[in-house]
């Protein structure tokens, strides 16, 4: 289908803290970067946000710091909305849920539902808090989880396991208000009833989205699997967008009612004449950025609302991501275990673009995954210095030294330039499927395969020794470099908008279109550029250094792998999808051959005979095993596992071992002697 406009949409977040790099990493990163591509191919794209600010997670917040909502949601939403746009988030509108629009909106979507019976009216027994006098909804109410045992669950969630809960199911429930014990009370609410929608949202879904991500896709399947039920749309608070209905006093909006329809609310103080021509729009595709936490709301909930009220477009594609954990550790803003964007901002001042790298290099796209500082700097100093920003530097050195700073001429192709052009063509397609199939990891990669491209063509030809017998051939590859850094400046654009525009300005140029990336006739001969500068800085350890020693100390100490994994057993991962598991081919294979490999203390060199053929892998286990122990066992190995070298050698699998919290490792066998290649499954 061939869209005419484009919402982009990235998560609303609370305006009870500020932004951190787990959420950066998680929607924005990944929201801004396909905003900024769907921008430069020229589509009618809105990329919509802003703060949510709603909910009992901001009233606790409030009383905690003995003010009001209101003034914590005005203090987070412009501490939230300036440091995204000091780190380049290109947002249409960043608004807030609190405006008279959004009221309006969320008022209005209620009240279309209700009048047309989409909603049902129940009375229930609720907890309430007899000395704070009030009901306590969601994260009002504390307890044990049923489900893991943590003593920190909340009334709609654990943070420990992840479980969605309700009130009553937890133990010992609690107020998080006056820590008494609450009593049951009669209310009355009004539920979206998501049982009508079960047999929509499994055809819609399940069998119309196949190609929606296996994270995303496996947590809808869970749910309609389990059976849709009816949800409460209501609550008894004060803070919220009021139930417009007659006797509705004292209630509100559920805020992940009104959360959502803050996407409409925005468009529609962005675009007060024309919003709906993109809500209402069956050529409008809607992408809504998230993480996991929220998948749910986007997948189901959402959708089902929006399926009631009968207007709207429902969304393309839901591009959830995972989690970022930090220095191994997750992220938690309660224990301060988290690097702030806007103390980022202030202390490294400069290098938006090199944290926009590493939290796109290191995005949790399929799975959990950590954030280092040490990571941090080897990515900015091994590959945006010395790949990307040492191509760009010596073209423009070079240049500047040849040519008077003037882009020389193409003259006669040889072969490595016909390749040359034909490889920079395809590479600009590959990275639009990446980008176009939310791949952004991959897509940066492709990114960086331009200065790769460049820097190997410069080794390949070696202007600076062609500089003494022929200029002309010096002026055609400096001219296809400066094409290189060129097609550099529309590419990095998406990904490190900062860095493309000193680009821009070093090479003297606008801002071309995307479509103008993987061609070479970007620069015109005779151009004169601008004098060069450094794109990026080496980082030193003392800058990092500082940035680990912010971390909070306690935190700090349980964070080091050892202690860890000395003091507990290892915590459940996270589920994995039937189909995600049947990727990895693990298989019994014999070892035939074992030697140690010189100069390590740890790692084996095992040959082994797989049934399909023989191969090597090198493998930490020499701590335990001796090589003459191992000739001739029959062990488990993932055959499948990426190649990697290892002290010189190709290791082609990986050998299936049991590690238990005090360090010790033993092989894993088949109980009895199986057919080399039998498949472990
Ligand atoms: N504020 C939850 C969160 O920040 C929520 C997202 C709303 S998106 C409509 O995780
Ligand atoms: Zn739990």
């Amino acid at each position: 289908m061939m869209y005419k406009k484009y919402l982009v949409t990235a998560a609303l977040p609370y305006a009870n803290g500020p932004v951190h790099i787990g959420h950066l990493a998680g929607v924005y990163i990944p929201a801004d970067i396909y905003a900024r591509y769907l921008r430069l191919k020229g589509c009618d794209v809105k990329f919509i946000s802003g703060s949510d600010e709603h909910g009992v997670p901001i009233t606790i917040k409030a009383r905690r710091l003995g003010i009001s909502p209101q003034d914590v949601v005005d203090k987070y939403h412009n501490m939230i909305k300036d440091a995204f746009q000091r780190f380049g988030i290109s947002f249409d509108i960043y608004s807030r849920t609190t405006s008279e629009i959004h009221r309006k909106t969320a008022s209005e979507f209620f009240r279309r539902l209700y009048d047309y019976a989409r909603l049902t009216e129940k009375v229930t027994e609720q907890y309430y808090d007899e000395e704070a006098k009030q009901f306590l909804a969601d994260r009002y109410i504390v307890g044990t989880c049923p489900k893991c045992g943590s003593e920190h669950a909340y009334g709609d969630q654990c943070e420990a396991c992840g479980s969605t809960l309700s009130p009553m199911e937890l133990i010992n429930p609690k107020s998080e208000i006056s820590g008494s014990v609450p009593v049951l009370r009669e209310t009355s609410h009004w539920y979206l009833p998501l049982n009508r929608y079960q047999v929509f949202l499994e055809d819609w879904i399940l069998k119309g989205h196949k190609e929606w991500k296996a994270n995303v896709y496996g947590q809808c399947k869970s749910w309609l699997d389990e059976g849709l039920q009816p949800r409460a749309v209501s609550r008894d608070l004060s803070w919220g967008v009021p139930v417009p209905v007659n006797g509705a006093d004292g209630k509100v909006l559920y805020v992940w009612f009104d959360a959502p329809i803050g996407y409409i609310s925005n468009t529609r103080e962005l675009l007060p004449d024309t919003w709906q021509s993109y809500w209402t729009n069956p050529e409008t595709k809607l992408v809504h950025f998230i993480g996991k936490d929220n998948i749910v709301f986007h997948c189901i909930v959402f959708p089902a609302m929006l399926r009631a009220h009968g207007q709207y477009i429902l969304p393309d594609n839901v591009p959830a991501n995972e989690f970022l954990n930090l220095e191994g550790k997750k992220i938690s803003t309660t224990d301060n275990w988290a690097v702030w964007l806007h103390e980022y901002l202030d202390e490294l001042p400069g290098k938006e673009d090199v944290l926009r790298y590493v939290l796109c290099a290191n995005a949790p796209e399929t799975k959990d995954n950590d954030f280092t500082w040490k990571d941090f700097q080897t990515r900015n100093n091994s590959e945006l210095v010395a790949i990307l920003g040492n191509f760009v530097n010596r073209v423009m050195v070079l240049t500047q030294k040849y040519f008077d700073g003037k882009t020389p001429e193409k003259n006669e192709f040889t072969d490595i330039e016909r390749e040359l052009e034909v490889t920079v063509y395809h590479m600009r397609r590959d990275l639009d499927s990446c980008v176009e199939s939310y791949k952004f990891r991959e897509a940066l990669k492709k990114m960086m395969d331009f200065a790769r491209l460049g820097n190997k063509y410069l080794t390949d030809t070696e202007p600076w020794k062609l500089a003494q017998t022929d200029m002309s051939r010096v002026a055609t590859v400096l001219n296809m470099s400066l094409q290189i850094c060129a097609n550099l400046s529309i590419v990095t654009e998406p990904f490190l908008p900062f860095t493309a525009e000193k680009l821009r300005k070093m090479l003297n140029i606008g801002t071309f279109k995307w479509e103008r990336a993987g061609g070479i006739y970007l620069m015109e001969e005779g151009h004169q550029l601008s004098s060069p500068e450094l794109l990026f800085e080496k980082i030193e350890d003392e800058t990092i250094e500082r940035q680990i020693a912010k971390l909070p100390k306690a935190a700090n100490q349980s964070a080091g792998a050892e202690s860890a994994a000395k003091s507990k057993i290892a915590p459940q991962k996270e589920t994995v999808s039937f189909e995600d598991f049947g990727k990895a081919d693990i298989r019994t294979v014999t070892v035939v051959a074992a030697e140690r490999v010189p100069d390590t203390d740890k790692l084996l060199k095992l040959t082994i005979d797989t049934g399909l053929d023989k191969r090597t892998i090198v493998s930490g286990i020499a701590e335990y095993y001796k090589p003459e122990d191992l000739t001739g066992k029959q062990v488990c190995v993932l055959i499948n596992l990426a190649e990697r070298k290892i002290k010189g050698i190709e290791s082609q699998g990986m050998i299936l071992m049991a590690k238990d919290s005090a360090g010790k490792m033993c092989l894993l066998q088949p109980s009895e002697l199986m057919d080399n290649g039998a498949e472990i499954g």
